[in-house]
């Protein structure tokens, strides 16, 4: 058994449903009568459905609960990061961007269906996102709004899509090294901004799927801060996690943390990083039993 389950029960459910609700009320238009416009939300789906481990919605749901702000209150929002989190996964997989043939054991959303559709389900899951909140939310006084603010602000060009930029940038700097002299053999002067980039492509989304659920729970400022300080440092011990878990010292082209930094200083880094989350939870007590499991599922994810 997953510790997600019941969460990934929710959130697959409630995609689901959306989708299957939008493609019944859309065909009434006649779009859905041309075979191409289904094979768009075909690709959507695909990448929306591959196995997934929905680590952005579910935390999203648990800030819910220990908040006291129920699954059904959190779950548009939480699907509208996953939205935002698999349009980023399949723009990354691009010819143009990684070029990978192989994601969660599969093939590649333009692999299994082509690039311009491939592109274009990222785009279209990318508006989606923003259409659930609008539609979700229209009644929920400024919350809408606001939730529009912290995940546009988080996914866009000083967010995660510029995290990919400088991150596109890095790899070309760090290739041009690598046939000098390698990496780790320079002392990597540079790794505040690397620091910087992977806060802004992995970590916004993270966080704002904690900033979001408090949002909804119109939490007061000072909590709001203390949550996106804690969001800020699980989306940095997720990217440790990943980091670690990926990490081969015979591939040349690896990079990350263990490769800019070492392994035993990635797991230092990781110890103090979680040591951090975990006393950001302090105050809300026993209600935020579950989100420190999140904690512990990111330390146990790296061994
Ligand atoms: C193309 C605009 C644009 C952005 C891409 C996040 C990102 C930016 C690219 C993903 C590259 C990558 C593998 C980063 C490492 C951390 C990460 C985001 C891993 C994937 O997230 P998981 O593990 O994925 O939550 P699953 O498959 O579980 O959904």
């Amino acid at each position: 058994m997953n510790f997600f389950d019941k969460e990934t029960q929710l959130i697959n459910d409630y995609l689901d449903t959306y989708f299957s609700q939008k493609v019944g009320s859309s065909s009434l238009t006649g779009q859905f009568k041309d075979p191409s416009a289904l094979r768009l939300i075909e690709s959507m789906r695909y990448s929306l459905f591959t196995g997934g481990k929905r680590f952005r919605p579910a935390l999203a749901l648990l800030t819910g609960e220990m908040l006291g702000v129920s699954n059904d209150r959190i779950l548009p929002y939480a699907c509208a990061v996953e939205m935002i989190h698999t349009y980023s996964l399949i723009h990354d997989d691009l010819p143009s961007m990684d070029d990978d043939n192989v994601r969660r054991g599969q093939p590649t959303n333009h692999m299994a269906f082509d690039e311009a559709t491939a592109l274009l389900a990222g785009d279209a899951l990318l508006t989606e996102a923003f259409s659930i909140i609008a539609e979700k939310y229209a009644n929920d006084g400024e919350s809408g709004l606001k939730l529009v603010g912290e995940l546009s602000r988080a996914a866009g060009a000083f967010g995660m899509i510029g995290g990919q930029v400088m991150d596109l940038a890095f790899e070309r700097q760090q290739l041009k090294e690598q046939q000098r002299e390698p990496l780790k053999d320079k002392g990597v002067s540079n790794i505040e901004a690397l620091k910087e980039m992977q806060a802004q492509k992995t970590g916004e989304l993270i966080r704002v799927s904690v900033t979001g659920a408090a949002i909804l729970a119109r939490v007061s400022e000072k909590k709001f801060q203390e949550l996106s300080e804690f969001g800020a440092l699980l989306g940095l011990s997720f990217q440790l996690a990943d980091d670690l878990q990926d990490f081969n010292p015979k591939d040349p082209e690896a990079s990350g943390y263990p490769r800019w930094i070492g392994v035993k200083e990635t797991k230092a880094l990781m110890k103090k990083t979680s040591e951090g989350a975990f006393k950001k939870l302090l105050p809300f007590g026993e209600k935020a039993r579950r989100l420190s499991q999140i904690i512990e599922y990111n330390l146990n994810r790296e061994i």
